[in-house]
């Protein structure tokens, strides 16, 4: 499976360092909905589900965490620790994200409007439908 991190250039000067996220310039869809998670308890696993459609970039924006995805035939796990690193999550990926740092702030750009009905949260319809 090929896990695609998108690198994102740093502007940094003698007061710190910023990011800019573009749509088409370093995000390859139309931003149209930003959430963050943050305060997530030690041991905690979210996600345990899929998009039919939706197309998603989470960065770590503080801390770390890891992603798991699967695309119905091979699981690969990914640490995201960096702020200028963006990991690029297609349709069709069951994630799980897990060991989150207590400090862990991770800030997911998605390419729709929250629409519940485009999550597969059955593992089995998910392994069915990704063939
Ligand atoms: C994903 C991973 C990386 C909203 O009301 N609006 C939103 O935009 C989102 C994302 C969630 N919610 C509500 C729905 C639930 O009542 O927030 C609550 C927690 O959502 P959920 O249990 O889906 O959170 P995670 O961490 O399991 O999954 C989230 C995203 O939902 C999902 O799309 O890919 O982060």
């Amino acid at each position: 499976m090929k896990i695609e991190l998108i690198p994102l250039q740093i502007h940094g000067d003698e007061r710190g360092s910023l990011v800019a996220l573009e749509t088409e310039k370093n995000i390859p869809f139309e931003i149209r909905r930003v959430y963050y998670l943050f305060d997530t308890k030690k041991d905690v696993i979210r996600g345990y589900h899929a998009h039919k459609a939706l197309k998603q970039v989470a960065i770590a924006v503080r801390g770390s965490c890891k992603f798991t995805l699967d695309d119905g035939h091979e699981r690969v796990d990914v640490i995201l620790n960096n702020p200028a690193q963006g990991l690029l999550i297609e349709s069709f990926m069951w994630r799980e994200m897990s060991e989150f740092s207590d400090d862990c702030v991770l800030m997911v750009l998605a390419d729709s409007q929250y629409d519940e009905s485009d999550y597969v949260r059955d593992y089995e319809q998910f392994k069915k439908m990704a063939g």
